[in-house]
């Protein structure tokens, strides 16, 4: 394949190419930020640091990897650019999608990926494929200038990205072999846009628990990465905007906190009342309760036992959650494989265990979560296994906290074209004024993530007219 080439930058001769080479990174530094690397240092393996980033052209100065119509190619970026123009020429840089020592992808802001498909560098939606994993997946190699890197396609070694026209290819040293090196070469900065924004809270977390107190939201996640989920500590995490989240570390540590178990620190949940926080949590399938003036603790276990023991009833007794009516009253949920409910008394910590009911919902695995608009009781809950890219979002509607429930659709589930899959074990709030809701829930951690390597996602929950909720459209 032959391409002409037109509207090609002029080239600088090698002693202004040098002088260049210098203001050009002061240039990069002050607009761009940080680099990899800096002319004058010693050149490191070459790496992109994960996380959004602007790749710049090295031999088109201010010239930046961006996506236009859905192909790849280079533009002019300044800071005065339009912020479509800023958010095209920002990908987030992920571990590549193929797998490979070294090598990367790129997701634009909309959940597309940059992947060649003959020999052209597109933006494309993931259809899950080998061979789309495979054209999305770039290795990283050194630049011709120092810090700079070249994208070496992981399936089909010796082609790089490199621009021509303007346009990005994936070409072989022999076309254009003059200018090929340096075509192929981009310095790696700060991103021109905010990239992608999710997981909310960096890492891997899952069963996100999400509850507006005091005057903050809060977020109250099962720490993933664990084989088993076996974590045995639980954070929060809190924010008054839903974009920047503070880390307030560890508020209950099973080991030394809780006599009674160890391990399996899964799926908390809060509530306020009686001017002290409640915190339930899951300790090896029990559920226990802890409490504190503060939602960030320290909490301490008042019973010195769970509160619902394994066993107690078929099924795991694990993740709780608790609602409190209008008129004060409050309710515990739980259970996976069977749905239970009971009217938790005054005090927060016991309950009747003859009055506790057992819920007929289609579908139920696990994460039961109650909320009330416009006088409706609203049961959600998750379907299938967290394991699964099939794990979902399902509800049902009632006129007491205990029903009987309408089933009533799935709420949330997997989109492959965004690489969302098994989104579930959610949680609901709503914001402190007007009738907007919020669903927090983990989804597999993108793109290479899995049951116990989940990451934690926020987005908008709407209503129709009828109350019904509109299936949530997941973001990245
Ligand atoms: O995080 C451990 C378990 O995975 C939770 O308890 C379930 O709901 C599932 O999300």
């Amino acid at each position: 394949m032959t391409h002409r080439s037109r509207n090609q930058p002029r080239r600088a001769s090698a002693a202004s190419r040098f002088k260049n080479s210098i203001s050009r990174v002061l240039t990069v530094s002050l607009l761009a930020g940080s680099l990899t690397a800096a002319v004058g240092q010693p050149a490191a393996a070459a790496e992109i640091p994960t996380g959004a980033r602007s790749l710049q052209s090295v031999n088109v100065p201010g010239y930046y990897l961006r996506h236009s119509n859905y192909l790849g190619g280079i533009a002019a970026v300044t800071s005065a650019s339009a912020a479509t123009a800023k958010s095209d020429a920002t990908f987030t840089v992920t571990p590549g999608l193929a797998g490979g020592a070294g090598c990367v992808s790129f997701q634009a802001a909309n959940g597309m990926w940059l992947r060649h498909r003959d020999y052209r560098v597109r933006l494309e939606a993931n259809n899950g494929s080998t061979t789309f994993l495979a054209d999305a997946t770039f290795c990283v190699r050194d630049g011709s200038s120092a810090g700079s890197v070249r994208l070496e396609s992981l399936n089909y070694p010796g082609r790089f990205i490199r621009h021509r026209d303007y346009e990005l290819w994936l070409d072989t040293s022999a076309t254009n072999p003059g200018t090929f090196t340096a075509d192929s070469s981009f310095l790696v900065g700060t991103p021109w846009a905010a990239g992608r924004r999710s997981p909310v809270i960096k890492g891997l977390y899952g069963d996100p628990n999400i509850a507006y107190l005091n005057g903050r939201y809060y977020l109250y996640p099962t720490t993933d990465g664990y084989a088993g989920w076996s974590s045995t500590r639980f954070k929060a995490f809190s924010s008054t905007d839903l974009v920047n989240w503070t880390d307030h570390g560890t508020i209950l540590d099973l080991g030394p906190q809780i006599s009674w178990s160890d391990s399996r620190a899964w799926a908390p949940t809060i509530a306020y009342r009686n001017n002290r926080y409640y915190f339930y949590f899951c300790a090896d399938t029990n559920i226990g309760v802890a409490t504190s003036t503060s939602p960030t603790g320290p909490f301490t276990d008042p019973l010195g036992r769970p509160l619902v023991a394994a066993g107690f009833r078929s099924g795991q007794m694990i993740d709780p959650h608790v609602f409190t009516d209008d008129d004060g009253a409050s309710y515990l949920y739980w259970g996976n494989g069977y749905a239970y409910g009971v009217r938790l008394n005054a005090d927060m910590v016991s309950y009747d265990s003859a009055q506790v009911r057992t819920f007929s919902l289609p579908n139920f695995r696990e994460a039961l979560f109650v909320f009330k608009r416009n006088g409706v009781y609203y049961m959600s809950y998750s379907v299938d296994d967290t394991r699964s890219e099939n794990y979902h979002v399902e509800y049902a509607t009632g006129t007491t906290p205990f029903g009987p429930w309408t089933h009533r659709g799935t709420i949330l589930a997997k989109n492959l074209s965004l690489g969302v899959k098994g989104p579930g074990h959610h949680s609901v709030v709503k914001a402190p004024t007007g009738d907007t809701w919020y669903i927090a829930y983990h989804r597999f951690a993108v793109p290479a993530g899995d049951g116990t390597n989940r990451e934690v996602t926020i987005d908008p929950m709407r209503f129709n007219a009828d109350g019904t909720i509109q299936p949530v459209t997941p973001t990245l």
